[in-house]
């Protein structure tokens, strides 16, 4: 094969199920070879298709895209300051797509060029929600009868709903105006509503309610969203052992990690933590000091599958397991990088899954594979999924900040969301 080069470097904008994504597509010299990679901060789409094509294109065009981890350091660097969430997310967009293209070149699937399969499947766990902790139970019941076996259980989202005299379930402020009992009597500012209070008195006992109806036979995961003080997510904690959950995520936010080592003193639910980070010194000592035992990480936010397969390394080497980011807000070919990385770890702790419409699986056709709780990808090539630019322009970006992103405490106070 005649030297490699990079000849081009596309971004696209999609939202095939409303939410906005970032897709990279990276050509190269040789007909019909490019790679494909996510690069989806949808909060910043904007800025991370500019930083591609103002900064990171330039920087590529006739480069050997052969050389991933010459490129990833020496991009990473290329504007001195560095591991912030909008350049973190438009490197990953690049280095997913060499990934893709090496494995398109060597005719091997990503997680071959990793090692190999450790595991014949990757189990996943789905959202489940309601505003009762019995709509909760409905919840879980569906997930359980299309064949998963762990589900992240919420009640109102990231705010309580409990019962009648808790009040509320997070939701926009024209609905909470029905809800919300504290909102102080001035009602000016936009934004979801939702009462730390509430939400932290709701949560145990909606715990108790589903262990009561579900016994051992499904995992829970819950998400605290960094959204009550961290004594307050401490106090919830302790009050959760009892239920035995898979995880709890988030029990503070990136700036508070520092309460990890009271939360470790007292409690010993297994702690999740990483859709926020983007910087290394985020999860070093988090992990040197055991003080999580799920990785978190949005792959994208962290620059892509050269620094997750080394995070991932990282864990193993202290008992700690990953736990990838797979919300909405990722792309297919983001959701294929996630099970290529997960089918290739020794230490796989779960995969987040969040199920594709019809309109996805048109655009990024080839993606993973859902069976009875499990994902699998293909053998073919690279991350073995394509992305289909015509489809894709059916469904423009929107680029509105979603509502949640604002959300407030009932004296109107914005808060981390
Ligand atoms: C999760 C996340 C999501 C986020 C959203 C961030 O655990 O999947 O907390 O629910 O709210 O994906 O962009
Ligand atoms: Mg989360």
């Amino acid at each position: 094969m005649k030297k490699l080069q990079i000849t081009d470097v596309e971004v696209f904008l999609t939202a095939p199920h409303l939410i906005d994504l970032v897709v990279v597509r990276v050509k190269t010299n040789v007909g019909g070879l490019y790679g494909l990679g996510c690069a989806t901060f949808t909060q910043r789409i904007y800025a991370v298709k500019q930083a591609i094509e103002h900064y990171l294109k330039p920087f590529l065009i006739g480069k050997d895209p052969s050389n991933i981890e010459d490129i990833w350091q020496s991009a990473n660097v290329s504007g001195y300051w560095r591991n912030g969430p909008v350049m973190n997310n438009a490197l990953s967009g690049i280095d997913m797509a060499l990934w893709d293209i090496k494995g398109k070149v060597a005719e091997l699937p990503l997680y071959d060029l990793l090692g190999g399969k450790s595991r014949d499947g990757v189990a996943l766990y789905v959202h489940t929600d309601g505003a009762t902790v019995e709509e909760v139970e409905e919840s879980v019941k569906a997930a359980v009868n299309e064949g998963f076996q762990y589900t992240r259980c919420q009640m109102g989202m990231y705010g309580g709903a409990g019962t009648e005299d808790t009040g509320l379930i997070s939701m926009s402020m024209k609905k909470a105006e029905a809800l919300v009992r504290k909102r102080s009597p001035e009602k000016l500012r936009p934004g979801q509503y939702f009462d730390p209070e509430a939400y932290a008195k709701s949560i145990a006992d909606l715990f108790k309610h589903l262990r009561t109806a579900f016994g051992n036979s499904v995992e829970f995961i819950h998400d605290i969203h960094e959204r009550i003080p961290p004594i307050e997510a401490i106090r919830l904690a302790k009050k959760l052992e009892p239920y035995d959950l898979f995880f709890l995520e988030d029990p503070f936010a990136p700036e508070h990690t520092d309460w990890l080592k009271m939360l470790r003193e007292q409690v010993s639910t297994p702690i999740a933590m990483g859709e926020l980070f983007s910087h290394p010194n985020d999860w070093k000592a988090l992990i040197a000091n055991k003080q999580i035992d799920f990785i978190r990480a949005h792959v994208s936010a962290i620059g892509g599958i050269t620094p997750a397969r080394k995070l991932a390394i990282f864990g193993e080497l202290f008992g700690i397991r990953t736990a990838w980011h797979g919300p909405g807000d990722l792309s297919p070919i983001g959701a294929a990088a996630n099970i290529h990385l997960d089918f290739a770890a020794t230490n796989l702790g779960i995969q987040e899954w969040t199920p594709m419409n019809d309109a996805l699986k048109t655009v990024f056709p080839g993606g993973p594979i859902v069976q009875d709780g499990y994902a699998y990808v293909s053998d073919r090539p690279g991350l073995g999924i394509d992305f289909i630019e015509e489809e894709a322009k059916k469904y423009p970006p929107h680029g509105r900040l979603p509502e949640w992103t604002l959300a407030r405490t009932p004296d109107g106070t914005a808060v981390k969301p």
